[in-house]
């Protein structure tokens, strides 16, 4: 059995819960109907911070509403089994959610951050934050009002835990990307750092991302499916 594994996680793996992805090949993702330049960059929030505040408290409510399904429970069976055997999991998603966190997963670096924290763009405090969120909130840190956003990642802002990321990544004995496009950089990268470090890549998607030629093995399907199965060999093996 592998002893360390990296898995990059997408917004497929949540699609099942309920929580829409951001593209798919029939044009249903959220990027279809909703343009990410007036909703998911800095400049966006500093233009119109109603609108976007709007979208993330939809978002949330939704998240709030929405259950783990049998993938999420699949990796949390997958981190114990290793770490019984000395292993490491190392879960890193792309998604904003708390579903990984719900379904057991015990270390998750959220690379493109929280929906259930709130940063201050004023003194940098990151909080948990589980109501909608308006321009007129103040900071609870340092009062300052009108400073408070969503503690994501969007575009032409640098994600989270690149470090730690990077060092799993080199330690890595078997590479997994699960629900994800392949559209967004760098995480749509890992896949060829892997390779470069000579680690098997595996693809699990409903449809074949981007970057699926860098993948050696495809199992294409429903995350509740592929995953569970998926778990069920790799911890035989
Ligand atoms: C199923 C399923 C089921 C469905 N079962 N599967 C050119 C080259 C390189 C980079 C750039 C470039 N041009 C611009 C850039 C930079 C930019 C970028 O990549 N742009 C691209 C569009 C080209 N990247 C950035 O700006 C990033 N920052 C950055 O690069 O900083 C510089 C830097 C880098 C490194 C070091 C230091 C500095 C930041 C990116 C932030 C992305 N933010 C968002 C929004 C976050 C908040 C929010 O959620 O609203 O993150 S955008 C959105 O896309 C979200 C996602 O995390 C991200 C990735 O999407 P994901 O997860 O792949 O979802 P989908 O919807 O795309 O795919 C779903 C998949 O699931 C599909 O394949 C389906 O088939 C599948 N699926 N149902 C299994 N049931």
């Amino acid at each position: 059995m592998p002893k360390n594994i990296f898995v990059l996680t997408g917004a497929g793996v949540s699609a099942e819960s309920g929580l829409g992805t951001f593209r798919d090949k029939r044009g249903e993702g959220v990027w279809a109907k909703f343009d990410p330049m007036k909703l998911a960059t800095p400049e966006a929030f500093a233009r119109d911070p109603e609108t976007v505040l709007a979208f993330y408290d939809l978002r949330r409510r939704n998240l709030l509403g929405a259950e783990p399904n049998a993938a999420h429970f699949a990796l949390a069976r997958l981190e114990a089994a290793l770490g019984q055997r000395g292993g490491s999991l190392a879960l890193v998603t792309q998604n904003i959610d708390d579903l990984h966190e719900r379904a057991g997963s015990r270390r998750v670096i959220h690379m493109h951050g929280e929906l259930l924290k709130a940063r201050c763009n004023a003194c940098a405090a990151v909080r948990p934050w589980r109501d909608d969120l308006t321009v007129a909130h103040a900071c609870p840190e340092c009062g300052r009002a009108g400073a408070l956003r969503p503690h994501v990642v969007w575009f032409g802002e640098t994600p989270l835990g690149l470090d730690l990321i990077g060092r799993a990544l080199r330690k890595a004995d078997l590479f997994a990307a699960i629900g994800t496009s392949g559209a967004v950089y760098p995480a749509a990268g890992f896949v060829a750092e892997a390779r470069a470090c000579g680690v098997p890549t595996c693809e699990l998607n409903l449809e074949a991302a981007d970057n699926a030629d860098l993948f050696d093995e495809q199992r294409l399907g429903a995350a509740s499916e592929t995953v569970p199965a998926w778990v069920e060999e790799v911890v035989g093996r």
